[in-house]
Order: structure tokens, then sequence, then C-alpha cells
């Protein structure tokens, strides 16, 4: 119970710090953009409001501009038995990413998803299967 507190409370003054130094958003074109919302539709980032590792994952997105739907595995238990039975465990933050040919990778660790982001969007587009 204090412990849940604890979590909680560390995890919401995370959160604050995150929103108070933000990085500055990622500008492109429209049209680049709209190829890069078209492009993140097969991207949803399964993750934990309060965790750190899910915090920083969020960073990225923010700073790299993309739309990726975020699924809250902590609080609703659809998401989080597709990311145990389907990703292979309860780890977040996880990605799972689609490529046009339907198959799926889970994509779990933090760094490793900062990664694939940072190459795939902080430059020219690249399609799902390049990074
Ligand atoms: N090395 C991992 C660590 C991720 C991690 O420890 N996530 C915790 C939440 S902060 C977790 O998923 N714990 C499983 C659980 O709470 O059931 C990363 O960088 O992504």
């Amino acid at each position: 119970m204090l412990l849940k507190l604890i979590r909680n409370g560390l995890g919401y003054i995370v959160i604050a710090i995150d929103l108070l130094t933000r990085p500055r958003k990622m500008k492109r074109a429209a049209e680049e953009q709209a190829q890069v919302d078209q492009a993140t539709k097969n991207l949803k980032l399964y993750q934990f409001n309060g965790c750190p590792f899910c915090i920083k994952t969020r960073r990225v997105i923010h700073k790299l501009n993309l739309n990726i739907e975020l699924r809250d595995a902590a609080n609703n238990p659809a998401y989080r038995a597709e990311l145990e039975q389907s990703g292979g465990k309860i780890q977040v933050p996880c990605l799972k990413i689609t490529d046009d040919n339907g198959s799926v990778q889970w994509m779990y660790e933090s760094s490793a998803i900062a990664e694939y982001l940072e190459q795939r969007f902080a430059g020219k587009l690249q399609p799902a299967g390049q990074s």
C-alpha cells in the first residue's frame, strides 16, 4: 500500500518533470508530415503512464513529432493480455510494429525503440523494413 503510494508519487513527479522539460518538436513540411502520420498508423506503444522507461520513449516520440497510439497496458486488460500473449511478456515500453505485408514485430527495450524511431523518422522517411 505504502510502496504503491510512493511508486505512484514518484511516477507523477517524473511525469511533471517530463512535461516541464520536453524537447522541441521536430517540424516537417505538411506533405512529409502526412506521410509520417500514415506510417505511424502501423505503430502502437504499449506502456504505463508513470514508468520512467516509457516516459523516455514518449519524449522521443514527442521530439520526432510522431502520432503513435499509446496503449495503457497497466489499466486496459485487453492491451495487457495482448502484450503478454503476442509480445511474449509484460514489460513496457513495447512497440508493436506492423509492416506493409501485415507481419508483426514486438520490440522491447526503450533504447532499441528510441534507436528504431530515430533511424526511421529523424531524417528522410524510411519504410518499416529498412531499420
Ligand atoms: N530495460 C527496459 C526496462 C523496462 C522496465 O523495467 N519496465 C518496467 C516498468 S518501469 C516493467 O515493464 N515492469 C513489468 C511490470 O511492472 O509488470 C527498458 O529500457 O525498456
